[in-house]
């Protein structure tokens, strides 16, 4: 078996608890491999020089974890600024978000060449390369370049827009040419995979030739979808300890006569949020009796704070909360209770299943775990709703949830009312046909699906 190497933008330690679902899958397989993990150590260096860092490699166990600093320069232009702020929006659906005339493309294409600089000396010539997310998308030219001749598998987090939205950044060409210089392409979604196609199609004239293969720019690459998944076991096994127990227990004392309903997200523009409180004001306007009973527990972790538009999204809903809170509240009863801060791993299977109904509403999301947590995370006998936006990429596979349109906010807000009325029978079906898809298609079959169609392409 070929030793693995991942290379993802930040480095995680797969030892460490906080890791999710997705450290703990790829640790396991980079330890049965006795594989490496190399990405960006999380330090930025005030006056390093661009294109320069520092490596360091050290062990854990029986697996390598190659860590890299940046300097704030390359720092700035690569991730706050190209990454996060041209790549993401777009690839979002969201042009009125994005920087597209900067110049950190630069930056971005410096970083790309410092990881490949600094990968290529620690490669075995029968290593298989796993890159991940739109952070390193030109990270396999840069190393064909250097001579490097593995195979190399890229998987895609977040959604692939329609060509017409991709078209926008000025470099998309050379960006979707840097596409080929893989082996194996993965998206989250059978719409993501439909958008590649698209794209190839009208923009490189490529063609296709066998199942999900396509010939462009001088080069074949295999593509599929490959949706992600959570570690249900591991999950079931977090929900069981003492503190998420506890958390379940003491939510449940606290709103004891309410029902609860539950947001968990990164502060992110893509989740919909001020859409989801819009929809929880309509439920109250337009079906009064869950006034003094609805209760909206939204936790909104601190996300790329220093990137303009995450500051104003983080104001916009302060004040729609504020304003809701200020209308409905009552001595005894508020109706939004807002966090905005990063809740511990531990308590969140003890949340999920204190509450009735989780709005998981992003205006697009290349798949979103949380959906598939709040699944697991169910007492069977008696589960929660889960609403999901149908933008997600968790909705091609999580058809027994209710679907909305989060745009459509008086829809949403009639959904969250049908959740919050479903017969315990319908609960108990819906779940359980949800369960049995989380369950079946969690991150160890996606890990081994990819992986296993990465050694068979060439
Ligand atoms: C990208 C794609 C894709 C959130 N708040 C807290 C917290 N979380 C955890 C959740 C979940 C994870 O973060 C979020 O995962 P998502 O999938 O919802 O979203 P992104 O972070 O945007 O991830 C996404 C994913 O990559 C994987 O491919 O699904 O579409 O955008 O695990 O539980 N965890 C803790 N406290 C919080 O306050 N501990």
């Amino acid at each position: 078996m070929s030793r693995l190497v991942v290379v993802s933008n930040r480095l995680a330690d797969p030892r460490k608890p906080a890791a999710g679902g997705l450290a703990v899958a790829l640790g396991e397989t980079l330890k049965s491999t006795g594989g490496l993990w190399f990405g960006w150590s999380g330090a930025v260096v005030k006056d390093g020089t661009p294109g320069e860092g520092e490596l360091r490699v050290h062990q854990a166990g029986p697996v390598t974890l190659a860590e890299i600093d940046l300097c704030q320069e390359d720092h700035d232009a690569y991730y706050r600024g190209y990454a996060n702020g041209v790549l993401w929006p777009v690839f979002h659906y969201r042009l009125d978000l994005a920087n597209l005339e900067s110049g950190y493309l630069s930056g971005y294409r410096r970083v790309n060449h410092l990881f490949a600089r600094k990968l290529m000396p620690l490669l075995k010539p029968d290593d298989l390369i796993w890159i991940h997310d739109y952070h390193l998308i030109p990270l396999a030219a840069e190393l064909r370049a250097m001579g490097c001749d593995n195979r190399i598998g890229f998987f895609l987090h977040i959604p692939l827009p329609p060509q017409q939205i991709l078209a926008a950044i000025p470099s998309h060409e050379w960006l979707m040419r840097a596409l080929f210089a893989y082996d194996l392409v993965g998206f989250q979604s059978e719409a993501d995979l439909l958008n590649f196609s698209h794209y190839v199609k009208a923009e490189a004239t490529a063609e296709t030739i066998g199942a999900g293969q396509f010939r462009a720019f001088n080069s074949t690459v295999q593509a599929g979808a490959f949706p992600i998944g959570i570690d249900v076991n591991e999950f079931q096994r977090l929900g069981r300890a003492h503190e998420a127990v506890d958390t379940y227990e003491n939510t449940r004392t606290e709103y004891s006569r309410r029902r609860l309903l539950i947001g968990v997200d990164r502060l992110d523009y893509s989740k919909g949020l001020p859409q989801r409180i819009r929809a929880f004001n309509e439920l109250l306007r337009e079906y009064p009796e869950n006034q003094h009973s609805a209760t909206l527990l939204q936790v909104a972790s601190p996300s790329r704070e220093d990137v303009d538009a995450y500051a104003d999204i983080q104001h916009e809903l302060e004040s729609l909360c504020g304003a809701i809170n200020g209308n409905y509240g009552d001595f005894d009863w508020m109706p939004i209770r807002y966090i905005h801060r990063t809740v511990a791993r531990k308590r969140l299977p003890g949340l999920y299943r204190a509450c009735d109904v989780a709005l998981v509403t992003p205006l697009r999301d290349g798949m979103n775990l949380v959906a598939k947590e709040f699944i697991a995370a169910q007492d069977e006998a008696d589960p929660g709703v889960l609403v999901l936006s149908r933008f997600a990429g968790a909705a091609e596979q999580l058809t027994q949830a209710l679907l909305v349109n989060p745009y459509d906010i008086p829809g949403t807000a009639q959904a969250i009312q049908r959740a919050l009325q479903m017969p315990l029978a319908e609960r108990q079906a819906r779940h359980a046909a949800l369960l049995e898809n989380v369950r079946k298609y969690d991150v160890h079959w996606w890990c081994g699906q990819f992986l296993q169609t990465l050694a068979a392409v060439r």
